[in-house]
């Protein structure tokens, strides 16, 4: 019988006590396994005041402590703490908008070696009744127009939090990242897009969250275009090997 592969999954939390434990209830462990896959859950603890790190303890989780702020430091922190047997590495929030449950969804694409990274979408999926307010819509569709443009990047929600990647992306990504903050995930495409590794996306569910959103949308959303204009002139120092790696770990046929 094949050894099974393992994914790993990182959620970065601030005072996420409502959500959390629906996160990991909602990660569909059994039916990963039943298709060979075990799952690691690590929580990425960040000053959080409340019971986040209790309860993600409670339901089986790791969790990891970052003293520095930022979803983008914490999110740094999980990908350093992914284990080398790891084959799969998956993000998502605390809060319980986007579904775990629809985790293999993000996962069938790396498995058929359709691309190396995949983003879920909200902009071509579900969004329920006011999951996502209006003016964060029309910001997120200029920015995915602008990464489309400028990238020729075929993603649809580049402000989406829902990612998986193979885990020599991850391996490779960690030494390139620098945002700390909530520009992260425009930090990951593109430069994920500069250093050669296929990225495409899929639909997804978006709910009405759980708790307080973090985001401050005139600040983060000044960081986040910065990042987007600043990244048009990043140039990656050392990718080659990784992008051999990519190549031969891509063993099994779609
Ligand atoms: N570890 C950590 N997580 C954070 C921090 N800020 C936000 N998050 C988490 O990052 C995720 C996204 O934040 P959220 O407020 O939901 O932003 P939104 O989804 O863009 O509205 C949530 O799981 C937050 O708890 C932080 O400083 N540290
Ligand atoms: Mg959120």
């Amino acid at each position: 019988m094949n050894k099974k592969k393992k994914i790993t999954v990182l959620i970065p939390c601030h005072n996420e006590e409502k959500g959390i434990g629906k996160v990991i209830d909602e990660i569909p462990v059994k039916r990963l396994k039943r298709l060979g896959y075990i799952t690691e859950v690590i929580v990425i603890n960040n000053k959080s005041t409340d019971r986040t790190a209790h309860v993600a303890q409670s339901r089986g989780a790791y969790v990891l402590v970052e003293f520095r702020k930022g979803k983008g430091q914490a999110l740094l922190a999980g990908f350093n703490a992914v284990s080398s047997d790891t084959s799969y590495v998956v993000m998502l929030d605390g809060d319980n908008t986007y579904k775990a449950k629809e985790m293999y969804r993000l996962i069938e694409p790396l498995e058929s070696n359709f691309c190396h990274a995949v983003v879920g979408s909200r902009l071509s999926g579900k969004m329920k009744h006011n999951s996502l307010k209006f003016s964060n819509r029309v910001a997120n569709w200029v920015y995915t127009f602008l990464v489309r443009q400028f990238y020729r990047a075929n993603v649809t929600d580049v402000l989406s939090g829902y990612f998986a990647w193979k885990k020599e992306v991850i391996d490779d990504l960690k030494h390139h990242i620098e945002s700390t903050d909530f520009a992260i995930e425009m930090d990951i495409i593109t430069k994920m897009v500069k250093l050669g590794h296929e990225v495409y996306s899929v639909p997804i569910t978006y709910d009405v969250r759980e708790g307080k959103s973090k985001i401050s949308a005139f600040e983060d959303g000044v960081r986040i275009f910065y990042v987007l204009f600043k990244n048009l002139f990043w140039i990656p120092k050392k990718t080659q090997h990784i992008k051999n790696q990519l190549t031969y770990t891509s063993k099994s046929s779609a």
